[in-house]
């Protein structure tokens, strides 16, 4: 990879826009933008920052966010803002309700939620998330680079048509069709890491058998969204009497660490691989699956989190790595970080070294590898029989 002029070239570009870590969706709501800034401050105090280009673009356009949503809910959030929401105009509040945005009765719970609050600035987070998404795609599409990352995007859960868990607009539908879009991807694989099921991206690509979707997720109870089941397996004829996968959802249970999840996520990657022989990979990398996440109860290590890139990596596809849920955000930085350094190939060391965002770290001993006590992590290592299902389940889905 040398230039001619005896500088290596980079093959990892980054995304970064100060202005997103000051987003703030509300004193007491979970998502906290700050964390993608403090992810950067720990890439740079482990030094990773030369070994990656910084991808600098403009935000998103609406037509770029009509690749993925109706015009009329772009023109909607693009209007609103908080003075004229809470100012309580009937009509736009209940126009609002429609997208699922601010103040929502929710009809299972019997409560108002505020998932996805209408906060200061809200139109132009959407466009430069987005635009960062957008961008690495077309990084990876120009040929220039095999890896671009993008931690302020992931936001899987925005439908064409409205808002949903966090989630404003959904960057990752915009960057696949991008990439389809390009001409050099005949078919693209999307793999989703984060704790919660990658449903809007999922509903986005069902038809679409340039498209498979993977999630994995945790399943069961209460636990948002509540899609996701292993019986939602979905394909589309492909000729021959072939059948071509579209969708693929792993249910995992609380309490899934390490073991059982790896147990599912190299076999099944490899199958996936193996049949439907992507050109590219976009892969949302949430880390609300690690252990002491305050939302989700999967448990995985940074190690195991890590794990999931660089098995993914190693299969040499042009690379999207998008961020998502994570809500310990001392964690959340921890893992980003590490897989950054993954992405780029380099081991850096478990000791956070010296920087501003230091005190962050107290809780973890100032570890990147950080340590969740618990007493029954040795029964966690064999898959249970409900597993075992859902692995054959995914498995024989494949095999046709
Ligand atoms: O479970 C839900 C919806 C409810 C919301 C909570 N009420 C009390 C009951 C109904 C059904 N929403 C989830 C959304 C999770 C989104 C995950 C996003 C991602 O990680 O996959 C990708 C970025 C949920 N869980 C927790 C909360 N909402 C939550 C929302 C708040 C909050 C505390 C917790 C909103 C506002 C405030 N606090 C102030
Ligand atoms: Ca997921
Ligand atoms: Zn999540």
């Amino acid at each position: 990879d040398d230039d001619g002029g005896g500088t290596k070239q980079k093959s990892v570009c980054y995304y970064y826009d100060p202005r997103i870590s000051y987003v703030d969706y509300g004193e007491t709501h979970e998502m906290v933008p700050h964390r993608v800034s403090m992810t950067l401050a720990l890439i740079k105090a482990y030094g990773l920052l030369d070994d990656m280009d910084r991808l600098r673009v403009a935000p998103a356009t609406e037509e770029d966010l009509e690749l993925a949503h109706d015009p009329e809910f772009i023109r909607f959030l693009r209007d609103l803002t908080p003075a004229d929401y809470n100012a309580d105009a009937k009509t736009q509040r209940e126009a609002a309700e429609k997208y699922k945005l601010g103040e929502v009765w929710n009809e299972l719970t019997h409560c108002v939620t505020n998932d996805n609050p209408v906060i200061e600035n809200l139109w132009d987070y959407c466009q430069r998330y987005t635009g960062g998404s957008l961008a690495a795609a077309r990084a990876l599409a120009s040929g220039r680079y095999k890896i671009a990352i993008n931690w302020s995007g992931g936001m899987h859960h925005a439908c064409k048509g409205k808002a949903g868990g966090f989630c404003y607009v959904n960057d990752i539908v915009v960057a696949i069709k991008a990439l389809l879009d390009g001409g050099q991807f005949k078919r693209v694989l999307y793999l989703d890491i984060d704790a919660h099921h990658g449903d809007g991206v999922e509903t986005a690509f069902m038809e679409d058998s340039r498209v498979l979707t993977v999630s994995f997720h945790q399943f069961g109870g209460e636990f948002f969204p509540r899609t996701g089941d292993a019986v939602d397996v979905g394909e589309l004829p492909a000729g021959d009497d072939g059948v071509c996968p579209t969708l693929i959802n792993v249910p995992l249970q609380a309490g899934t660490r390490d073991g059982r999840y790896h147990q599912l996520f190299g076999p099944i990657v490899d199958r996936v691989m193996a049949v439907f022989e992507p050109d590219a990979v976009v892969m949302q990398c949430g880390a609300d699956s690690l252990a002491g996440d305050r939302l989700a109860s999967l448990g995985l290590s940074v190690r195991g989190h890590a794990k999931c890139v660089s098995i993914v990596k190693g299969y040499g596809l042009p690379l999207l790595l998008l961020g998502g849920g994570g809500y310990t955000i001392n964690h959340v930085a921890s893992c980003w970080c590490y897989e950054t350094a993954v992405a780029i190939g380099k081991e850096i060391p478990d000791d956070i070294p010296q920087h501003g965002y230091q005190n962050y770290y107290k809780s973890q001993g100032y570890k990147l590898h950080y340590h969740k006590e618990d007493s029954s992590s040795r029964k966690n290592r064999d898959m249970r029989s409900k597993d075992k299902i859902t692995i054959d389940k995914v498995m024989n889905h494949l095999d046709r």
